[in-house]
């Protein structure tokens, strides 16, 4: 827990926030980390510090590699494209690229054959009116956690993406395969069990100050104890957006992008293989309630007509209609966007000119007593909500 870090400490991280090269942040998070002692209780933030630097650095690198066109090495993570990105993980041989490529019409090499895949592949996979983007990571191995082989890429793409397919092999021993997968994502802090509290901390334009969006409910501490907290860290201007129950601690860790939750489901591959149904058995007692198993065969095509729906079940979206001023009708195809997102998150997304210059909208739901309801940027939206923007 970052808890009482020495002021000094605060200020340089403070710096490193402002600091607008990535090497000049590199250097302020260097000194940050010297200024805190080294024991059981900043163990976290030390990670947390070392990977943000490893980014920073991979940052540097690929800018390098646009300016002289020179690749130096494979792209951190894949941008996300449709309405949302799932991120296959698992160790190596368990049919990842058979998977994509089932899916959705990306060409990966399906080899019977170790690390076939060694950096981020994307692909996109349509299901009903949803396009998925079904993203194939490098293999994880036991210390890819610790940034070893693929693991920066595996693990970023895993903390970047909406949510988690768990990949396991019914030929081999799931159960080993599925615990060492647990064990590389607890390290990376990326939980697939939704925590007590879920905290974004999304910083804006200097003037905005300090807005709070409590959702669930603060525990042991007040809205004025959170903003004296991150002005501490020199955070003046954001948006902070609670749900369930948070600890100041909590909001602490969340100044570090500590902790976060990927929802996921367990996809057991090779259905087809004559051990499989004992196999199944035994990682399902493994799992117990915690997660979702799905068993497939990529290899028969069995189950696979149903991944499409557990994987949007999985996900924490909800779908939201848009209208145009003057028109009658809402537009079919929906936006999606995380449960939980208010109008101006809706905004942005279709255009920060909406975000910009925006005036109030119009919500029709069901559960409002009347429709359409005039309301402002920070209204909670709810799945099949239809909303009319109205700009400045
Ligand atoms: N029996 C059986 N074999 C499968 C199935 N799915 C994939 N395979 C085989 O498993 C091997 C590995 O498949 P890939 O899709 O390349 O596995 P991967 O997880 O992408 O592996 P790497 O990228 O090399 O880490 C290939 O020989 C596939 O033909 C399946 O459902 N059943
Ligand atoms: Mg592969």
């Amino acid at each position: 827990m970052p808890a009482n870090l020495p002021a000094e400490a605060k200020q340089k991280y403070r710096e490193a926030s402002l600091a607008r090269r990535p090497e000049e942040k590199i250097k302020k998070l260097e000194e940050f980390m010297s200024l805190f002692p080294k024991h059981k209780g900043t163990e976290n933030l030390r990670a947390q510090v070392k990977r943000k630097i490893s980014l920073l650095k991979q940052e540097i690198e690929d800018k390098k590699q646009k300016r002289t066109g020179v690749a130096t090495g494979p792209k951190v993570f894949v941008e996300k494209e449709g309405d949302a990105q799932i991120v296959i993980l698992g160790p190596t041989n368990v049919g990842r690229s058979s998977l994509l490529s089932t899916l959705t019409n990306a060409k990966v090499a399906v080899l019977n054959y170790p690390y076939t895949t060694t950096e981020p592949t994307p692909g996109m996979f349509n299901y009903q009116d949803l396009q998925l983007q079904m993203v194939e990571t490098p293999a994880l191995m036991k210390g890819s956690s610790e940034g070893g082989s693929w693991g920066l890429q595996t693990l970023t793409s895993a903390r970047n993406a909406d949510g988690l397919v768990l990949m396991v092999d019914l030929s081999q021993n799931p159960v080993e395969q599925f615990a060492l997968i647990s064990r590389e994502l607890e390290n990376a802090k990326i939980l697939t069990k939704k925590p007590n509290a879920r905290i974004e901390i999304e910083k804006l334009h200097m003037g905005a100050k300090l807005k709070f969006i409590v959702l669930g409910r603060l525990i042991d501490c007040t809205v004025k104890d959170l903003a004296r907290l991150l002005k501490s860290y020199g955070i003046r201007d954001a948006t902070v957006k609670i749900r369930g129950e948070a600890t100041l601690d909590d909001v602490e860790e969340a100044i570090f992008e500590g902790k976060v939750y990927r929802p996921a489901i367990i996809l057991a591959n090779k259905a087809d293989h004559p051990q499989a149904a004992e196999r199944l058995e035994q990682l399902k007692k493994a799992v117990g309630d915690e997660l979702k198993i799905v068993a497939v065969s990529c290899a028969t095509g069995a189950g696979v007509d149903a991944l499409g729906h557990e994987v949007f079940g999985m996900l924490d979206i909800m779908r939201v209609y848009t209208k145009e001023p003057n028109k009658k009708m809402a537009s079919a195809r929906p936006f999606t966007i995380r449960k939980g997102s208010t109008v101006f998150d809706l905004a942005k997304r279709i255009h920060s000119d909406f975000y910009e210059q925006f005036s109030y909208a119009k919500v029709w739901g069901k559960r409002l007593r009347f429709s359409p309801q005039k309301v402002g940027g920070t209204f909670a939206l709810e799945d099949g909500d239809t909303v009319e923007l109205h700009m400045k």
